[in-house]
């Protein structure tokens, strides 16, 4: 999974880039004009730290998203640029940044956000009417120019698009374009250490939930100061401050379920692992996100829930206590099953 960091220039995407990923791309470096920073990081998973030490296994593998930072524009500048779009048509979600913090300049969150916001729309109503004009000239696809039609009058009315329901089939035909409204997005106010001024975060919320944006505030100096010490000196700074986790983790978590993503885990003395999959996944098809051979040859999955096998301790106990469920391939997996596929190639 994919999330491309956007928002104004200043307002602290590398910053926060370099919390998340424990990169130190320089603030005016990567990000700061042109090109990308790409990074990863590992999905924090206190159930995978707990089989982990339960199993003591060889390798211990989290679920991973890769977080692009973008570079920011200018409130002069207006849509986005045709080499930003070709970037952003990879990235399955998006986090907005929003400067909250004063750097000697008030911070104006709320109109930062409508002027980010504009600038989406813009982009997506430029594509459409390309579009449009193509497809009325050619006069072939009158079934495609009448969905890009109804996306048009739908982003007039100033709505993203991820707002608009469209079945099957429509989505199937308009999946080679870049609508960046589309995508879901996480929007991050990043707010100053010791801040006097008065943050209308109410404001920038009522924008959130017109648009069905998730909201998040986080410390973005801060955090990337905790990214940077060690991991033991992380948790007793964390400790000082009296919170059990960075924001930055609450902000991993946040884009995970942007996508609507649920994990199930594989077990053993080999390896712990996280497996991200779409919520409502089957199990034949979670068998498959492992290896082909397995969806091919699946014979039947061993699944516990998470609760459950802690309460058991370990597999055997819970056979013996009839607690490991034997499902079909049409299972719909949830989110915290312990899965041990059975299977015949
Ligand atoms: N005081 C304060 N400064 C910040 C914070 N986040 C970023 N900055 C500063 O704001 C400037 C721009 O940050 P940067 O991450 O490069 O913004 P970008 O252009 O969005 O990538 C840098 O000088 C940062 O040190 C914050 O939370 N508090
Ligand atoms: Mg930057």
């Amino acid at each position: 999974m994919k999330v491309g960091i956007i928002g104004l220039r200043g307002s602290g995407k590398t910053t926060i880039f370099n919390s998340l990923t424990g990169h130190m791309v320089h603030s005016e470096g990567l990000g700061g004009k042109k090109g990308c920073a790409l990074g990863l990081t590992k999905v924090p998973d206190k159930r995978i730290d707990r089989l982990s030490s339960i199993f003591s296994p060889k390798k211990t593998v989290y679920a991973q998203i890769h977080f692009t930072d973008f570079p920011g524009s200018t409130k002069d500048e207006k849509g986005f640029s045709d080499e930003t779009l070709r970037k952003l048509s990879d990235v399955d979600a998006l986090a907005l940044v929003l400067k909250g913090f004063s750097s000697g300049v008030t911070p104006a969150p709320v109109e930062d956000i409508n002027t980010v916001l504009a600038d989406m729309i813009l982009s997506d109503i430029i594509l459409a009417e390309r579009s449009m004009q193509r497809l009325e000239k050619s006069r072939q696809d009158s079934g495609l120019l009448s969905i890009i039609t109804k996306i048009h009058s739908h982003l007039s009315r100033d709505r993203c698009l991820a707002l608009l329901p469209l079945d099957e089939s429509e989505e199937h035909q308009i999946a080679g374009y870049t609508f960046v409204t589309r995508k879901p997005v996480l929007v991050v106010l990043n707010i100053g250490e010791d801040d006097a001024f008065v943050m209308p975060a109410d404001k920038v919320e009522d924008v959130c939930k017109e648009q069905g944006w998730r909201f998040l505030q986080i410390c973005g100096s801060m955090e990337e100061e905790i990214a940077q010490l060690k991991p033991e000196d992380q948790a007793a700074f964390l400790k000082d401050l009296g919170v059990d986790e960075p924001a930055r983790d609450r902000f991993i978590q946040a884009s995970y379920g942007l996508l609507d993503l649920v994990s199930f885990f594989t077990v053993g003395d080999d390896e712990v692992r996280s497996w991200p999959i779409r919520r409502g996944t089957n199990a034949v098809k979670a068998a498959g996100k492992i290896h082909s051979d397995i969806e091919r040859g699946f014979i039947r999955a061993e699944v516990i829930g998470y609760e459950d096998f802690i309460q058991c301790g370990d597999l055997q106990t819970a056979r013996k206590k009839g607690m490991l469920r034997l499902e079909g391939k049409e299972y719909q997996v949830r989110d915290g099953d312990i899965i041990t596929f059975r299977f015949n190639v």
